[in-house]
């Protein structure tokens, strides 16, 4: 049966070459997709191509591409790998983006995730001339089944002038119920109200897309999976993170600042962060809840097993094993998932108020505590912040793991000065790597540099951190956050020219 319910939007099916016609050089396109879920698969590719035409024929063909967060192959890589990028919002994942941000033939702006719904609705980006947006059905009332991501698709739909719809028959249909879409929140200040949310199970919005038939020019349809990249399998660095992690809860809830459940869990992208759900697999906490962005591989398994009983987030970022396993059983797990914007989500109101414990990636932190997310020896761009900020900045207890050594031990992860700065040391309240965790809660900036050195750094490193420190304490014009300014960058400086941070 026809995933197109109304007739308004069966007249309007076209290929995604005549839907790629209506965006022309010099337009902003807003583009469903997060986490490689939920991204259109046909439409992009058939711009690119439009690109790769005009460029053969010596035209202009840029466009401003702004998404909920990362996408895959079919849309990033396809219109990075045509030179069809003028200008990219927000978080990005791909390598072929990547390459185009790196090489300074595309411009790229990380904002905060949660921050890009009024930025949109604002107007501070310029006009949004076509959003692109897949869906899994069109109800016969003529509103949007979303698929496996939310993102910023309520705001690309309410704020372009055109629309085409990508409707994918890969989605399962039993997707319908797992979204909670909250348009209160779409109102713009002074005359927004507070979010009624006070828990990760709260439904406070509808389960479809609201749409405007006139603004639609084009309905496409699909049948392809979502990019669905397989997570690396858990080392034993990573199950040491994850050990710390809940050795650090144990204490915590002996101490009776956590219950025993916990409090709502957020965990950031990545092989890490998916480690360490699968160490809470492993744990004796029951009756978890998780209050994120991202439901990847971990949280399935977690939600498989009862250990959580609600997962709320916006987007899923599943291996293709469990993107089939959530795709055959939707009807199961739309009782257990909730997809919304992220703008809710991710909003700081209602991650403060639940006391979201936020655990995320990270490139290195320094010896004080701030932590660089984001960039590779100073100007490379990684990823992007997504939604790091908004949870580290508002959580209950938030922190950063990553493994302490980089590229075989070349680079050490903890250094005197992060060479970028995404989360500030007023933010982070732990740091863990396979060595150990640091508890930085209540600690000033001497102490904090012991304690993430003596627990955090790798062996290799560690004597050049405590000479750093020394030379810092010499050196520096105040006691408060010693540094040796005409050294400290000198780890990322050695890297760059020798290929590692070990200077002796
Ligand atoms: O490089 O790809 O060349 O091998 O960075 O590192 O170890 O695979 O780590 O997959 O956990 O990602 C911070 C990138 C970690 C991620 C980051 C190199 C390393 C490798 C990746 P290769 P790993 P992970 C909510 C939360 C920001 C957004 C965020 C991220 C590559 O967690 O994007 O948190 N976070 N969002 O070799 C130089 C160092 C390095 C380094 C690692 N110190 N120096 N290179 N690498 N450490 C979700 C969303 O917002 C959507």
């Amino acid at each position: 049966m026809s995933r197109i319910a109304h007739e308004g939007f069966r007249s309007k099916v076209m290929s995604a070459e005549e839907a790629a016609s209506f965006v022309k050089d010099g337009m902003s396109v807003g583009f469903s997709g997060f986490t490689g879920a939920g991204y259109p698969k046909a439409v992009p590719v058939a711009i690119a191509h439009q690109a790769k035409e005009a460029h053969a024929k010596g035209e202009p063909f840029k466009i401003g591409v702004w998404t909920g967060a990362s996408t895959a192959p079919e849309l990033d890589g396809a219109l990075a790998e045509a030179d069809a990028v003028e200008w990219r919002m927000p978080y990005q994942s791909d390598p072929q983006m990547r390459a185009k941000i790196n090489d300074g033939s595309a411009y790229y702006s990380d904002v905060h995730l949660s921050h890009g719904a009024t930025y949109v609705a604002q107007g501070f980006f310029g006009p949004l001339h076509v959003a692109v947006i897949e869906v899994t059905a069109i109800t016969s009332d003529g509103e949007l089944v979303p698929s496996s991501s939310v993102g910023l698709n309520r705001t690309y739909l309410a704020k372009a002038e055109k629309i085409v719809l990508e409707v994918n028959s890969w989605q399962s249909e039993d997707l319908l119920g797992m979204h909670d879409v909250y348009y209160d929140i779409a109102v713009l200040p002074p005359h927004r109200k507070p979010i009624p949310l006070t828990k990760p199970s709260d439904r406070i919005g509808q389960t479809t897309l609201k749409v405007d038939l006139d603004k639609v020019v084009a309905v496409v349809e699909t049948d392809a999976s979502d990019r669905n990249t397989p997570f690396k399998a858990l080392d034993e660095d990573s199950k040491a993170i994850a050990g710390h992690l809940l050795d650090f809860f144990d204490h915590e809830v002996k101490q009776g600042r956590l219950p025993e459940n916990l409090l709502p869990m957020q965990s950031g992208v990545g092989n890490i962060a998916n480690a360490v759900l699968a160490g809470l697999l492993e744990s004796k906490y029951e009756n978890l809840t998780s209050f994120t962005e991202v439901i990847q591989d971990g949280m399935i398994d977690l939600l498989d097993s009862g250990k959580v009983t609600v997962a709320s987030g916006t987007a899923f970022s599943l291996s293709p094993d469990a993107a089939h396993r959530v795709n055959d059983n939707a009807k199961k797990y739309r009782d257990l998932i909730i997809l919304r914007p992220q703008d809710v989500s991710n909003h700081p109101e209602l991650i403060r108020r639940q006391g979201v414990i936020a655990c995320n990636g990270m490139i290195e932190a320094d010896i004080y505590g701030n932590v660089n997310s984001t960039h590779v020896m100073g100007s490379r761009m990684q990823n992007g912040i997504g939604g790091s900020g908004d949870f580290t900045r508002n959580g209950y207890l938030s922190g950063f793991v990553t493994p302490s050594t980089a590229k075989g031990g070349a680079i050490s992860c903890i250094v005197p000065m992060v060479n970028h700065i995404d989360h500030t040391e007023h933010d982070t309240d732990y740091l863990i790597t396979e060595q150990g965790l640091a508890d930085l809660r209540g600690l000033a900036p001497r102490q904090r540099a012991e304690v993430i050195i003596e627990n955090c750094a790798h062996p290799d490193y560690k004597e050049q951190l405590r000479e750093y420190v020394k030379l810092a304490e010499k050196m520096a014009n105040g006691r408060h956050t010693p540094h040796d300014l005409s050294s400290a960058f000198s780890w990322h400086v050695h890297f760059l020219a020798n290929g590692t941070m070990k200077m002796n």
